[in-house]
């Protein structure tokens, strides 16, 4: 199996709320590897190129001025199909549906404000993790 890597943000909530380090210790616990990390107030442009797959819909101004609200935890975590293992372990968007045990499930009740994002797909890992880093940080 060769090792993947995806893009993981704690949102704004997460941060403000303390979690920083709860949640990087369930990435490090399971065996993932911290390729890269840095704390970083978001702009709003590359809020809008972060989730503009969500751009026209009804929360997508609501999700901008979120996730621009204050600093967030970007990393880059590397480990065997990363990708699906770290979707699994933050659980469903709307944490109401989120099991005990993922970090929505755990930590989080409201679909807006839910502590954390993690890249769905290979290649969206690519475009993500190249909003907030250089080459050279990875
Ligand atoms: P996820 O990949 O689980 O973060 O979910 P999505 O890409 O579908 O949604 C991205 C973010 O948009 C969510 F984390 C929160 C926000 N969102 C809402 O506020 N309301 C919705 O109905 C759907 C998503």
């Amino acid at each position: 199996m060769v090792a993947q890597r995806t893009f993981v943000m704690i949102k704004p909530d997460g941060v403000k709320r303390g979690l920083i380090g709860e949640i990087i210790s369930r990435f490090e616990k399971r065996g993932l590897k911290i390729v890269s990390l840095k704390m970083v107030k978001m702009s709003r442009d590359t809020a809008e190129k972060l989730y503009e797959e969500h751009k026209g819909k009804s929360f997508f101004e609501e999700l901008v001025n979120y996730v621009t609200s204050g600093p967030v935890v970007c990393m880059v975590i590397e480990g065997d199909d990363v990708v699906q293992v770290i979707r699994r372990m933050i659980g469903n968007t709307d944490p109401k549906e989120a099991p005990p045990g993922t970090i929505r499930g755990d930590y989080a009740l409201s679909k807006s404000e839910n502590v954390i994002h993690a890249s769905d797909s290979i290649e969206k890992a690519q475009r993500e993790m190249s909003l907030f880093f250089d080459k050279s940080d990875l």
